[in-house]
């Protein structure tokens, strides 16, 4: 990927911003303001070049107009990525203070086209400190008045995805079903628990080997980060990084079925053509993972109560039954299945908005 191939796309706008101080490279995409601002989370991580950068955050706000219009949510799609010169642990508090007020600096420039929101390496704490120089930020601490970490939520629906998948595999419920969980951060943790709660069989994986000891003392089984995409499961649940599926990965994958919240988990749609030719269910992400988006735009932007959350966030199971019937009548893979759903709930958004 050279850095003019990362610069065309069909998305709406791209800035960036280099500081040399810190040596970061900032970028925000907007990918469609059609349903209303763009929103989407602010990702920090080191990339080996800024095409691969700007590349990453074309496709989460791509991903991120699919989330709202399948959603039926009245927002537009965007991200942030953050490029850092070193992995995020290791950067400086003062430094990441200062990236931090920079990078609300560029989202004021915006002028409120585009609401940002936590996403991996930044959390409601980084929320407050964008919010002392910017108003366009979900998620705030609830001290702050925002919504607070979503990631529960993101759980619950990812939970959900899970039992519609089973329900769609005609295996009744997740009793005595194997999930393997690939990244025991925020969601993954509370995900573990919920379906363990279901009465699955728990396997964990992650790169931090002192979130491991935790695993093993909670009963689940620990599986090491190389061993992720070859021990045999019913679901495996990418709950780290995306672009965890390549057709390679995808045609000796040992599971029944993917369902989890890392954002982008296909590489290419090749991966999902090999996983359907497998009779691999295959679960878009930007269905499963919409319970952080109901937690967000819910609160802060429609006045939901946490109860109307949560009522949201257990009809993704119904929407997925949904991908999973279109993908079967019309013989396409789940992805292309849910990108049918959603611009058909864009186009109808869009004359409803239209006519109003
Ligand atoms: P997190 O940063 O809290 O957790 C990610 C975990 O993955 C960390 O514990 C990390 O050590 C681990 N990890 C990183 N690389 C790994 C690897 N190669 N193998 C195994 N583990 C690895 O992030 P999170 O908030 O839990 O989000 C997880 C994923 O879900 C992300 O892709 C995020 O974009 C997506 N997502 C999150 C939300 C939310 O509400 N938090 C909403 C939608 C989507
Ligand atoms: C995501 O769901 O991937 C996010 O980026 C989180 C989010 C959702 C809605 C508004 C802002 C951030």
């Amino acid at each position: 990927m050279t850095a003019d191939d990362a610069l065309y796309w069909d998305g709406e706008l791209t800035a960036t911003r280099y500081d040399p101080e810190s040596g970061v490279f900032f970028v925000i995409r907007l990918d469609s303001t059609q349903l209303g601002p763009a929103v989407g989370g602010t990702r920090a991580a080191h990339y080996a070049t800024t095409a691969d950068a700007l590349a990453d955050a074309a496709k989460l706000a791509e991903a991120m107009t699919l989330k709202m219009a399948v959603s039926n949510l009245p927002m537009g799609g965007g991200k942030s990525v953050i490029a850092l010169p070193a992995a995020r642990k290791l950067i400086a508090p003062r430094t990441w203070t200062r990236i931090l007020r920079l990078h609300a600096e560029n989202i004021n420039q915006l002028a409120g086209h585009y609401w940002t929101g936590p996403d991996m390496n930044t959390n409601s704490a980084d929320m407050d400190v964008l919010n002392d120089t910017t108003d366009f930020v979900f998620g705030r601490s609830a001290e702050r008045g925002g919504a607070g970490s979503s990631a529960r939520n993101t759980a619950v629906g990812v939970l959900e995805a899970m039992k519609a998948t089973a329900h769609h595999r005609s295996l009744g419920s997740l009793d005595g079903r194997s999930v393997l969980i690939q990244g025991l951060g925020a969601v993954g943790t509370h995900l573990a628990a919920l379906a363990a709660g279901a009465g699955a069989k728990i396997l964990v994986t992650d790169t931090e080997t002192d979130l491991l000891a935790a695993a093993r003392d909670a009963g689940y089984t620990v599986v090491a980060p190389t061993d992720a995409l070859t021990t045999p499961c019913d679901i495996f649940a990418p709950c780290a990084m995306g672009g965890v599926i390549d057709s390679a990965v995808a045609a000796a994958l040992p599971a029944n079925a993917v369902v989890g919240a890392a954002n982008n988990i296909l590489v290419d749609e090749e991966a999902g053509t090999v996983l359907r030719s497998r009779g691999i269910s295959y679960a878009p992400d930007f269905v499963v993972n919409a319970g952080g988006a109901f937690c967000l735009i819910g609160q802060e932007v429609l006045g939901w109560t946490t109860a109307t959350v949560e009522e949201h966030t257990r009809r993704i199971g119904d929407t997925l039954a949904e991908v999973y019937a279109i993908s079967a009548a019309d013989n396409i893979t789940t992805d292309a299945a849910a990108r049918t759903l959603a611009q058909r709930r864009l186009e109808a958004a869009s004359a409803a908005t239209q006519s109003a």
